[in-house]
């Protein structure tokens, strides 16, 4: 059983969604990734859905670009957390994705991270599992400590960089 199911609506997609995928992996996160289209395959999207569903996946994350229904339509299929990736296409810079990601009816939401945001889909994945899992919840606070510690070093080397600034 796999906590989260990854669905790319092309294989185009993956480059973008790679560290969406690395940092699930970094966290220990037991995931699946496939790709589907809500357009292109919307059987296959359904029965990836219910299967995953029935199997116990926990949180759904979609990446899709343009008219980017995908995490919608996963939405629609499911009362399992879904977390949409628009994704930026060759026109409008990702705002025509954003917008048909972000924009859902009242009762079926999609949680929507930045344009091109993939970390933050597995950070936002992550956080909702470790509402139920003691140890993700402490991993991810250790990442937000090395987090904490990469500013802070910056911030010295920062002395280095401009000898005679006053750093704080
Ligand atoms: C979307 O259309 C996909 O998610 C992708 O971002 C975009 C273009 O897909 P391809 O034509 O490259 O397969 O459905």
């Amino acid at each position: 059983m796999a906590s989260v199911l990854v669905i790319l609506g092309s294989a185009s997609d993956t480059d973008i969604v790679r560290p969406c995928m690395g940092l699930l992996s970094e966290l220990g996160i037991s995931f699946q990734a496939t790709i589907s289209s809500a357009h292109r395959s919307p059987e296959r999207t359904q029965a990836i859905v219910a299967k995953a569903e029935s199997e116990g996946t926990k949180v759904f994350i979609c990446a899709a670009g343009m008219a980017a229904h995908l995490a919608g339509a996963v939405a629609a299929r499911t009362i399992r957390p879904v977390i949409g990736i628009p994704l930026a296409g060759p026109a409008l810079s990702g705002m025509d994705s954003l917008f048909s990601t972000v924009q859902m009816p009242s009762g079926f939401p999609v949680a929507t991270v930045a344009i091109n945001g993939a970390a933050n889909a597995a950070w936002l994945a992550a956080q909702i599992l470790a509402t139920g899992d003691a140890a993700l919840a402490q991993r991810i606070n250790e990442s937000r400590k090395n987090m904490q510690a990469a500013i802070e070093d910056g911030s010295a080397r920062l002395a280095e960089q401009f000898p005679g600034t006053n750093v704080i």
